[in-house]
């Protein structure tokens, strides 16, 4: 149901008629009061009052809504901007386009009949099929009635008198929700770099994040990619496959492992269901999320030749186990250089040019300490003959003219620009909306020096809001739709404990944002990923950002095992009223 469709349907029943569509969000009866200070000129529409509002229809809000709706029989509605449920994987189409998690971790395993159910066809599922698979979830549990696509949040005051959230969407809808969740993703708002002379350009220009539907033709074409990060490296060797000529443009060299990509045999799909519950058990309780353990040995215990015979077993192996064959690879700057050598040394005798693999191999940064991508003949894209890779360490971008990009070398001719250069990621779609708490203090101002939350939860001074997957929580350190269920998870109990018990509002302190900042902190000076200063998990991509590392890296298993504890605390942490 498009909004235009939605609002008309508001504006039929509040005109006084009878008529109500199957879907119509009345099914679950909520309530049409009218706008209280219409202007003349202003449309017709309607408040509508709902249990609570959902941003976003991809991984967390669709499960989200499910819960709320079937566990606690709320009346909740999902609003997407998106013409389509999906999330990521409705914006993200690029060439290339997949998940770096394997398939059978990267779904849902909340219901039994939906992971017997559905067969992934590859060991990492291409956007397509991770598309197909969440439109199948959204007509499995018939989510569609309450999600409002085409539909964007573009403001949400909280009332403190009424302990609601009044939400205003992009169209002039309103809603009046007594509680916000925001499922917005933590990699959703495309980071196109501000250089000089974009405008200019006489050919086209993408970002991989916002491709479109129709997909891009690179037949005959020169094209230009900015960013090696895990997006540009699935690009790279597809676009190169397709183009005229393909020119990389590098600012920060990055390891990555190949994926040793295939379609899944019929004996590992039957595995997967059968030992489903052990999978589940796996990737919940460990650091990563991934469905794999990692080992108890330290890579500094071994011989060389025994350490990179490992090393070589997980490199044809493929895929994020690679750094699981030691407990310090993250923790430990000697552990962590063995990994790195094994690595460059990879790339130098994949990349036949000496110079180029040079530039490759020219890493600033210990391995993993940024996020790994994972690979499909990335390095080996470099030795065709229409690929040239430029090094902007040596010579930065100093503007997009009318033909290309100029570098401070020489300018290089290019019809598309492709930027491959990441997000404004963990905070960027949570700011990019107009969302005011207490005191008419705005998100942007609480926020004015970092993100703080508690437990990635609840941000003080905004009473009945919840940020799924938001800065603070594990999320962008870990495989993501397991990290998503404990947090709808969580908050689905937590309505329910106030359900249960007539409570209005919950709101966290400054007391226990402080506390959690200062634990997401420590767990980051911890390892070895807070060396990195210039990562996006401290928002170094984006100019301006205040640098405050985001994610907690504690690890999945042990963030459930506090969240849990908070919950049995009566909410410790928390004001219930
Ligand atoms: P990333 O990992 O943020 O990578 C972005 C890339 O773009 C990275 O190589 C950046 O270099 C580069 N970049 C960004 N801005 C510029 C400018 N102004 N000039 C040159 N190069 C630039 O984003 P991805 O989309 O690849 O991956 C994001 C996540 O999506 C990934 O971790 C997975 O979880 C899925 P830098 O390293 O900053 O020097």
């Amino acid at each position: 149901m498009s909004g235009l469709s939605h609002r008309l349907q508001i504006a039929l029943y509040t005109d006084g008629s009878s008529a109500r569509t199957p879907g119509s969000d009345l099914r679950y009866g909520c309530q049409m009061n009218p706008t209280p200070h219409l202007s003349k000129n202003e449309p017709a529409h309607s408040v509508q009052t709902i249990d609570a509002l959902i941003v976003g229809a991809g991984f967390s809000g669709m499960y989200q809504l499910l819960c709320l709706r079937d566990k606690l029989g709320m009346t909740a509605k999902v609003l997407e901007a998106g013409s389509g449920v999906g999330g990521t994987w409705f914006w993200n189409r690029y060439p290339g386009a997949r998940c770096d998690s394997e398939s059978h971790s990267y779904m849902y395993y909340f219901s039994k009949e939906l992971v017997h159910e559905w067969d992934w066809s590859e060991r990492y599922p291409q956007q397509p099929e991770i598309l197909r698979y969440l439109n199948y979830v959204a007509d499995k549990f018939s989510l569609r009635p309450d999600i409002e696509l085409n539909t964007r949040m573009d403001s949400a005051h909280f009332d403190a008198s009424t302990n609601r959230w009044l939400v205003t969407t992009a169209g002039g809808q309103q809603y009046s929700a007594h509680f916000l969740i925001t499922a917005v993703g933590c990699l959703s708002s495309a980071n196109v770099p501000k250089i000089e002379g974009l405008s200019e350009f006489k050919g086209d220009w993408y970002h991989t994040a916002e491709w479109p539907h129709e997909g891009v033709d690179f037949t005959g074409k020169r094209v230009g990619i900015i960013g090696t990060g895990s997006t540009g490296i699935q690009a790279i060797p597809i676009i190169a496959e397709q183009a005229a000529h393909l020119t990389v443009f590098q600012r920060t060299a990055n390891y990555s492992l190949p994926a040793r990509h295939h379609p899944l045999s019929a004996e590992f799909k039957q595995y997967a269901k059968e030992h489903a519950d052990e999978i589940y058990e796996t990737m919940t309780t460990n650091t990563n999320g991934h469905a794999f353990k990692i080992t108890d040995r330290s890579a500094l215990e071994l011989p060389e030749q025994a350490r990179n015979a490992i090393y070589e077993a997980a490199w044809q192996k493929g895929g994020f186990q690679f750094r699981a064959e030691f407990r310090d690879l993250l923790i430990d700057s000697a552990a962590n250089k063995t990994a790195a050598d094994f690595i460059c040394n990879k790339i130098r005798g994949i990349v036949h040019d000496p110079k180029t693999a040079d530039v490759l191999a020219d890493i600033d940064h210990p391995f993993a300490a940024k996020r790994p991508p994972v690979d499909s003949n990335y390095f080996e894209t470099y030795n065709r003959d229409n690929v040239t890779l430029v090094d902007l360490r040596e010579s930065p971008i100093e503007r997009i003219t009318a033909q290309g990009i100029q570098t401070t070398d020489r300018e290089y001719g290019l019809d598309v620009i492709v930027f491959a250069t990441g997000f404004d990621a963990m905070t960027g779609a949570l700011l990019n909306m107009d969302i005011t708490g207490l005191d008419h203090q705005t998100l942007k101002e609480v926020w004015h020096a970092g993100p703080k939350t508690y437990l990635g939860l609840q941000v003080p001074g905004f009473p009945n809001m919840f940020t799924i997957t938001g800065p603070g929580s594990p999320s962008v350190l870990c495989n993501l739709p397991p990290a998503i269920e404990q947090h709808v998870n969580w908050i689905t109990d937590c309505l329910r404990h106030m359900q249960e018990n007539g409570l209005k509002r919950i709101q966290t302190t400054h007391e226990a944002s402080e506390y959690w900042q200062g634990q997401v902190t420590d767990a980051a000076n911890a390892t070895l990923l807070a060396e990195v200063k210039h990562s996006w998990y401290l928002g170094a991509n984006v100019p301006g950002k205040p640098r405050v590392f985001m994610p907690y890296a504690g690890g999945l298993g042990a963030y459930t095992v506090i969240c849990d504890q908070v919950a049995k605390n009566n909410y410790q942490g928390f004001e219930i009223s």
